[in-house]
């Protein structure tokens, strides 16, 4: 008997499994922070994915964004992931880790507990540490505040809407500059030290890549990932700082398109074998970008948790679930209060978000998992780099990611640690 139409699609399918995997829709746009992050990772990693913005059509995508997605965040954000079971992800770290788990291959975390303690560390670092800088090179020059501007008008009004495109350009450089004293800490006084570590880091990433293809050695990681938001989305896309990182640190820039193309190596680097670091064996290029991380970041992480540790203290009652922010209601940047911190020798006070403490908490998890030999290791290197902060730092109450279902926020954990 002749096979019908039917039979013949399920054993077209059965040899071609690729073709009933129903893509990923990474709700994004080209010019976002965040959105380069998980981009990246998901090329990376290899995992099937469409790119949409809320101004594309692609899918019926303006529908669901504006009739589904929105309503149900109740604010605004990018990126979303949606899933193909017709749920979706709000958050960068919370799409990095459920990928993580639904897909372990190929895996971009490092199966070493010290290299993977190390990959959460600078998964924080790049995802909140650099936020500054991201900011300041954007916003703080008109050069890079016209092009970032006109890319997110088009991004928002569609590509050939100039009227329009001009309009919200100008009115987002406003927008961003106004928040910059209060919000963000950026002024007059602290531009010098996000300057200082600007350099700092571009010079000691371009000595690293000169050598190595990814910052945990010949394979990718989700630490690469997170560092791709500012690295590339800002200072590698706009035109100020891009032509900085040009001129000094050309590997470091290389690197940012080597992140944004599927496969391992970068052609030049072929002879690293395609594996984390040993890490009883890292290069001093790492550990001397581990120091500036200690020296820069340390005091944001000990500054953030000591904000949400004041949060939890004006009511030690909240139940699990609690909405971890003062305003009560989720929204994109979850307000626990102010912090201030020591950075390049100059004070910054800005708004706290949970986000630091958050991610923390997976850096102590790989720890708290460890052997007493591989503590002992990890609290060495961490004294070797000055990053004791990153050692001794706890939470007293756990944070939730709860950005798959409402109410799409950092939310107070299961239960109070240590009890
Ligand atoms: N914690 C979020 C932050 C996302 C975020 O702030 N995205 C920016 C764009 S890159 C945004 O949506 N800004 C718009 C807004 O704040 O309203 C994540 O990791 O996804």
């Amino acid at each position: 008997m002749k096979n019908s139409k039917k039979e013949i699609m399920e054993s077209l399918l059965a040899a071609f499994p690729a073709w009933t995997v129903k893509p990923y829709v990474h709700w994004a746009v080209h010019v976002s922070l965040y959105s380069a992050k998980t981009r990246s990772y998901m090329i990376k990693k290899g995992i099937h994915f469409t790119e949409t913005s809320p101004a594309a059509g692609v899918f019926g995508a303006k529908d669901r964004w504006a009739e589904v997605i929105m309503p149900a965040l109740g604010y605004s954000t990018m990126p979303v992931l949606d899933l193909p079971d017709g749920t979706f992800i709000s958050d960068t770290t919370a799409i990095i880790r459920y990928l993580e788990e639904q897909h372990p291959e190929p895996p971009m975390l490092p199966s070493d507990p010290i290299m993977r303690a190390l990959a959460w560390l600078i998964f924080n670092y790049g995802t909140e540490g650099l936020f500054l800088n991201a900011q300041h090179y954007r916003w703080s020059f008109s050069e890079s505040a016209d092009f970032a501007a006109a890319d997110i008008g088009r991004a928002i009004a569609g590509p050939t809407n100039v009227e329009v495109i001009k309009m919200m350009g100008e009115n987002f450089q406003a927008m961003k500059l106004e928040k910059f004293p209060t919000e963000v800490g950026i002024t007059a006084e602290t531009i010098p030290a996000i300057e200082k570590s600007n350099e700092l880091l571009f010079e000691k990433l371009d000595v690293h890549f000169r050598h190595y293809p990814y910052i945990l050695g010949g394979r990718p990681s989700i630490a690469d990932a997170a560092m791709m938001e500012t690295l590339h989305a800002h200072l590698g896309r706009d035109i100020y700082p891009a032509n900085i990182m040009k001129k000094t640190a050309p590997a470091l820039y290389r690197w940012t398109e080597t992140m944004n193309r599927p496969g391992i190596v970068d052609a030049e680097l072929s002879q690293i074998p395609q594996e984390y670091l040993d890490p009883d064996n890292l290069p001093d290029t790492l550990l001397d970008f581990l120091k500036l991380v200690s020296d820069d970041f340390g005091p944001q992480l000990e500054a953030s948790v000591n904000a949400y540790e004041d949060w939890l203290a004006t009511d030690p009652e909240r139940p699990e679930g609690a909405i971890i922010t003062v305003d009560g209601a989720a929204m994109n940047r979850q307000k626990m209060g102010q912090m201030a911190y020591s950075q390049q020798g100059i004070t910054i006070k800005r708004d706290a978000w949970p986000d630091i403490p958050n991610m923390h908490q997976y850096v102590l998890e790989v720890v708290d998992m460890m052997d007493a030999k591989e503590k002992s290791d990890w609290s060495e290197l961490m004294q070797s780099v000055g990053g004791e902060i990153f050692v001794n730092t706890r939470l007293s109450r756990p944070i939730k990611l709860h950005k798959h279902q409402p109410p799409y926020a950092y939310v107070l954990g299961e239960s109070v640690l240590g009890t």
